[in-house]
């Protein structure tokens, strides 16, 4: 009896510690893409999910995404920007880069191909 009551708040510690690193990354400020003069890149690892899950470009510079896709499950061997009209198919164990113009601020929510992985551009 004793035994399942601790079973029981362990677990209920464990998933109060899993919901809480869940919400403590996707609170994020983002990782900022690498200026190169009227150029900027940024590299997203590809890897159960988006990383780092927030990237921040500057308004009105075009940018280089590179996805790196480390990830063979195939939730993830596609990835759609719809803010930018970009639906890509990212090989597995290479880098694959998109361009895009991020000429208007504000926050896009990029996806797998089944909606299930997502990622944030914040352009400022
Ligand atoms: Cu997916």
């Amino acid at each position: 009896m004793i035994t399942n009551i601790v079973v029981v708040l362990v677990g209920i510690g464990l998933i109060a510690f899993i919901i809480w690193w869940f919400f403590a990354n996707h609170e994020q400020d983002g990782t900022r893409a690498t200026q190169m003069g009227n150029h900027q890149e940024i590299e997203v690892e590809v890897l159960g999910g988006y990383s780092p899950q927030t990237i921040v470009l500057e308004k009105g510079k075009p940018a280089t995404i590179i996805f790196n896709r480390k990830d063979p499950s195939s939730c993830l061997d596609q990835v759609v920007l719809p803010d930018f009209g970009v639906q890509a198919d990212l090989p597995l164990g290479e880098k694959y880069s998109i361009q895009i113009e991020p000429d208007k601020a504000g926050e896009f929510n990029y996806a797998c191909g089944m909606n299930m992985m997502h990622g944030k551009i914040r352009v400022e």
